[in-house]
């Protein structure tokens, strides 16, 4: 299992309460209902909800818990990191650096 690198406090709060905004029902994990309901408000196609989805759950029990969240965001950042070194060809458009973006938005209204 992927323990928590060094992450910035700001940032493990901040994913903390996006986490916490999903989980509707404070069960402490995220179902894939509940993922799907505000990936339906922030309209995201739901395909794209889905892959998210897929790509969080690691242990494919259907349900995203607070530290598959946590450490989900932290590998994207970190791609995002490794792609800014390369050429732009080969960069996914737009997805989920935005989703997540939309995704705070709603949360801090
Ligand atoms: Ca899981």
């Amino acid at each position: 299992m992927a323990s928590p690198r060094a992450m910035n406090k700001e940032e493990q709060r901040r994913l903390s309460s996006l986490f916490h905004a999903y989980d509707v029902d404070n069960s402490g994990r995220i179902e894939k209902n509940e993922f799907t309901t505000i990936c339906q408000e922030l309209h995201v196609p739901s395909q794209e909800a889905d892959s998210i989805f897929n790509r969080l759950d690691v242990d494919k029990d259907g349900t995203v818990t607070l530290e598959e969240f946590i450490s989900g965001f932290k590998e994207q950042h970190q791609e995002e990191e490794e792609d800014d070194t390369e050429t732009d060809d080969n960069k996914s458009p737009g997805g989920e650096e935005e989703f997540s973006n939309n995704t705070e938005q709603v949360i801090s209204r």
